[in-house]
């Protein structure tokens, strides 16, 4: 297997490259005209170096049927573009209130707030132009299963509504259930999603799709984990964003509650977990395993 570090990067290249043409000055037929400003502040806030690990999930899980993967890519700049956004507003003053992302200024600092909103807002919309735009060869039902797995995977029952669950566990700390289940929302959901999306636009059985959800739950979990344990144990630079936020706020994580070895000792969980679910896949599956490896294992 080519050297995981380089098929990652490999595919943020030709994610990015996907992202900056939807993003380019062009004027799609339906729209009226593309304000510059705000153009640059979704720039900033896009092709800023992610590592564009769930467009990865979303082309690796449609791999496993042999799926268009053109396909796969489009799917997964679009919910690129909702992780973005979701990063743009998360970073606002009203929120985490973060200088720093990916390494460079925040795009509320970059711009301005009424700036960074409005990108945030229309990353979001762009996402679904993505998946309805008929340049995008797929079967109508398996389109609207696609847009509807990503809605809710982005708003109200899972990443918007966990935002909320992180927003009050400020004020009322959760017990560990409830830390389990704003975790699984906030940032488990997009990667849940990402990895059913591969099995839905595959028009895999019933069965793969919610082994793949379960798998893209397990890392998903592992990844939120992974961001604790950074948080405690990494510095700013290693980050690209600001270290020890946590703590500084007090805030109620797994971490917090149990300590970094036992979340270590999840983590190794979680991947036994990930890999007997991607068993019945056999070596077809193993850039999955090395990505489960690489969510448990991040240095960013
Ligand atoms: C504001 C609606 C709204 C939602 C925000 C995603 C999120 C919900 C908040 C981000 C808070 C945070 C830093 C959570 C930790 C997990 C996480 C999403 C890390 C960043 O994702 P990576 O590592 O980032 O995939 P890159 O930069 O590689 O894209």
């Amino acid at each position: 297997m080519e050297d995981f570090t380089n098929l990652l990067a490999r595919n943020a290249r030709q994610i990015g490259e996907m992202l900056d043409a939807k993003l380019s000055n062009h004027i799609e037929s339906g729209e009226i005209a593309r304000p510059p400003r705000l153009l640059a502040a979704m720039r900033h806030g896009v092709l800023n170096g992610g590592k564009r690990l769930r467009p990865f999930l979303v082309i690796e899980t449609a791999r496993l049927f042999d799926a268009n993967i053109e396909a796969a890519q489009c799917v997964g700049a679009a919910l690129e573009a909702i992780h973005c956004y979701s990063l743009i507003h998360d970073d606002l003053p009203a929120m985490d209130n973060d200088d720093l992302r990916r390494g460079k200024p925040t795009v509320h600092k970059a711009f301005d707030e009424a700036t960074a909103i409005l990108a945030g807002d229309a990353l979001l919309t762009i996402a679904f132009d993505f998946l309805s735009d008929d340049k995008l060869e797929l079967d109508a039902k398996i389109r609207l299963q696609l847009i509807n797995g990503l809605a809710r995977s982005a708003g109200l029952g899972g990443m918007v509504g966990g935002q909320v669950l992180d927003l009050e566990a400020e004020t009322k700390k959760p017990d560990e259930s409830g830390i389990i289940t704003l975790e699984a929302m906030k940032t488990g959901a997009l990667i849940r999603y990402a990895c059913e999306a591969g099995a839905i636009l595959s028009n895999a059985t019933r069965e793969d799709r919610e082994r793949l959800s379960e798998f893209g739950a397990a890392i998903g979990l592992a990844f939120q984990l992974a961001d604790d344990v950074l948080d405690v144990t990494a510095d700013t630079e290693a980050l690209g964003k600001t270290a020890g936020k946590d703590i500084a706020a007090n805030k109620a994580t797994l971490v917090a509650l149990h300590g970094v070895e036992w979340a270590k000792h999840q983590l190794e969980g979680l991947m036994e977990q990930a890999d007997s679910l991607l068993e019945p896949f056999g070596n077809k599956a193993d850039i999955l395993r090395a990505t489960a490896r690489f969510v448990i294992e991040r240095k960013n």
